[in-house]
Protein backbone atom coordinates (compact mmCIF):
# COMPACT_ATOMS: atom_id res chain seq x y z
CA UNK A 1 0.00 0.00 0.00
CA UNK A 2 2.91 2.35 0.66
CA UNK A 3 4.56 1.51 -2.14
CA UNK A 4 2.07 2.01 -4.39
CA UNK A 5 1.28 5.76 -3.02
CA UNK A 6 4.88 6.29 -3.13
CA UNK A 7 4.85 5.67 -6.84
CA UNK A 8 1.88 7.43 -7.85
CA UNK A 9 3.58 10.16 -5.79
CA UNK A 10 6.44 10.11 -7.83
CA UNK A 11 5.15 9.84 -11.66
CA UNK A 12 3.06 13.09 -10.34
CA UNK A 13 6.18 14.37 -9.89
CA UNK A 14 7.59 13.89 -13.20
CA UNK A 15 4.78 14.95 -15.30
CA UNK A 16 4.72 18.26 -12.95
CA UNK A 17 8.34 18.79 -14.05
CA UNK A 18 7.98 17.62 -18.20
CA UNK A 19 5.19 20.73 -18.09
CA UNK A 20 5.44 24.33 -18.90
CA UNK A 21 5.74 26.99 -16.95
CA UNK A 22 5.81 24.84 -12.98
CA UNK A 23 8.51 26.09 -10.99
CA UNK A 24 11.29 23.59 -11.82
CA UNK A 25 11.16 25.12 -15.10
CA UNK A 26 11.32 28.82 -14.42
CA UNK A 27 14.26 30.82 -14.47
CA UNK A 28 16.14 31.42 -11.19
CA UNK A 29 17.38 34.75 -10.13
CA UNK A 30 19.68 35.48 -6.64
CA UNK A 31 21.38 38.60 -5.13
CA UNK A 32 19.61 40.98 -7.69
CA UNK A 33 19.85 44.46 -6.82
CA UNK A 34 20.51 48.01 -8.27
CA UNK A 35 23.57 50.10 -7.29
CA UNK A 36 22.26 53.18 -6.45
CA UNK A 37 24.22 55.92 -8.15
CA UNK A 38 26.10 58.69 -7.02
CA UNK A 39 24.53 62.16 -6.93
CA UNK A 40 24.12 63.60 -10.17
CA UNK A 41 24.58 60.36 -12.07
CA UNK A 42 21.63 59.75 -14.70
CA UNK A 43 22.98 56.00 -14.64
CA UNK A 44 22.94 53.09 -12.61
CA UNK A 45 24.15 49.03 -12.62
CA UNK A 46 22.22 46.26 -11.76
CA UNK A 47 23.35 42.69 -10.99
CA UNK A 48 22.17 39.59 -10.17
CA UNK A 49 22.59 35.98 -10.40
CA UNK A 50 20.68 33.54 -13.21
CA UNK A 51 20.36 30.61 -13.66
CA UNK A 52 18.19 28.90 -16.14
CA UNK A 53 17.11 25.03 -16.91
CA UNK A 54 16.78 25.19 -19.92
CA UNK A 55 19.21 27.25 -22.66
CA UNK A 56 18.16 30.21 -22.63
CA UNK A 57 19.23 33.92 -23.45
CA UNK A 58 18.70 37.20 -21.89
CA UNK A 59 17.17 39.16 -25.21
CA UNK A 60 15.81 42.80 -24.01
CA UNK A 61 15.59 44.31 -20.45
CA UNK A 62 13.59 47.17 -19.44
CA UNK A 63 12.45 49.60 -16.06
CA UNK A 64 9.91 51.85 -15.22
CA UNK A 65 12.75 53.97 -13.79
CA UNK A 66 14.98 54.28 -17.07
CA UNK A 67 14.57 55.08 -20.50
CA UNK A 68 17.13 52.19 -21.34
CA UNK A 69 17.99 48.99 -19.97
CA UNK A 70 21.38 47.50 -21.64
CA UNK A 71 23.27 44.47 -21.29
CA UNK A 72 26.53 45.30 -20.51
CA UNK A 73 30.06 43.46 -20.37
CA UNK A 74 33.58 45.01 -19.36
CA UNK A 75 37.39 44.04 -20.05
CA UNK A 76 40.41 45.63 -19.96
CA UNK A 77 41.56 47.20 -23.18
CA UNK A 78 45.53 48.35 -22.40
CA UNK A 79 45.26 49.56 -19.24
CA UNK A 80 41.29 51.06 -19.87
CA UNK A 81 38.62 49.15 -18.55
CA UNK A 82 35.82 49.24 -21.49
CA UNK A 83 32.36 48.22 -21.47
CA UNK A 84 30.94 46.90 -24.77
CA UNK A 85 26.96 46.53 -25.44
CA UNK A 86 25.51 42.84 -25.77
CA UNK A 87 22.41 41.84 -27.85
CA UNK A 88 21.92 39.15 -25.54
CA UNK A 89 23.21 37.31 -22.82
CA UNK A 90 23.56 33.56 -23.02
CA UNK A 91 22.30 31.01 -20.28
CA UNK A 92 23.76 27.80 -20.80
CA UNK A 93 20.96 25.22 -19.11
CA UNK A 94 21.62 24.85 -15.39
CA UNK A 95 25.02 27.59 -15.07
CA UNK A 96 24.47 30.15 -13.23
CA UNK A 97 25.53 33.36 -14.66
CA UNK A 98 27.16 35.66 -12.51
CA UNK A 99 26.35 39.61 -13.56
CA UNK A 100 28.42 41.29 -10.93
CA UNK A 101 30.60 44.43 -10.11
CA UNK A 102 33.39 44.51 -12.90
CA UNK A 103 32.15 41.76 -14.93
CA UNK A 104 28.51 41.44 -16.73
CA UNK A 105 26.10 44.30 -15.99
CA UNK A 106 22.52 45.92 -16.56
CA UNK A 107 22.83 49.55 -17.10
CA UNK A 108 19.86 51.35 -16.41
CA UNK A 109 20.46 54.84 -18.55
CA UNK A 110 18.52 58.03 -18.04
CA UNK A 111 17.15 57.28 -14.50
CA UNK A 112 13.67 59.11 -13.87
CA UNK A 113 13.79 60.55 -10.34
CA UNK A 114 16.18 58.71 -7.68
CA UNK A 115 16.93 55.60 -6.75
CA UNK A 116 17.46 55.45 -3.12
CA UNK A 117 18.98 53.06 -0.62
CA UNK A 118 16.18 50.95 0.57
CA UNK A 119 14.11 51.45 -2.45
CA UNK A 120 13.06 49.07 -4.99
CA UNK A 121 13.50 49.43 -9.11
CA UNK A 122 10.75 47.15 -11.66
CA UNK A 123 12.79 45.43 -14.31
CA UNK A 124 11.80 43.54 -16.44
CA UNK A 125 13.38 40.52 -18.86
CA UNK A 126 12.68 39.33 -22.19
CA UNK A 127 13.80 35.58 -21.90
CA UNK A 128 14.25 33.65 -25.10
CA UNK A 129 14.07 29.99 -24.65
CA UNK A 130 16.19 27.23 -26.41
CA UNK A 131 12.40 26.06 -28.22
CA UNK A 132 12.02 29.72 -29.22
CA UNK A 133 8.94 31.24 -26.94
CA UNK A 134 9.73 34.16 -25.13
CA UNK A 135 9.24 34.95 -21.37
CA UNK A 136 9.05 38.35 -19.89
CA UNK A 137 10.35 37.58 -16.10
CA UNK A 138 9.31 40.59 -13.90
CA UNK A 139 11.45 41.21 -11.14
CA UNK A 140 11.77 43.86 -8.01
CA UNK A 141 14.73 44.80 -7.16
CA UNK A 142 16.04 46.45 -3.98
CA UNK A 143 18.62 49.44 -4.18
CA UNK A 144 21.25 49.15 -2.54
CA UNK A 145 24.23 51.39 -1.66
CA UNK A 146 27.55 51.11 -3.57
CA UNK A 147 30.16 49.66 -4.16
CA UNK A 148 30.48 51.66 -7.42
CA UNK A 149 32.49 49.36 -9.70
CA UNK A 150 31.68 50.90 -12.53
CA UNK A 151 34.01 53.24 -13.46
CA UNK A 152 34.67 51.65 -17.30
CA UNK A 153 34.00 53.96 -20.09
CA UNK A 154 31.57 52.87 -22.77
CA UNK A 155 31.76 52.86 -26.28
CU1 LIG B 1 27.82 49.57 -18.20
Amino acid sequence: MQKRKFLTMFLFGAIALAQPGFAADALKVDEARVVAPVPGQTVAAAYMVLESPKGARVVAAESDVADSVQIHTMSMQGDVMRMRRLEALDLPAGRPVQLAPGGTHLMLFGLRGKLRPGGTVALRLTVTEAGGANRIISLSLPVVDGPHAHGGRHD
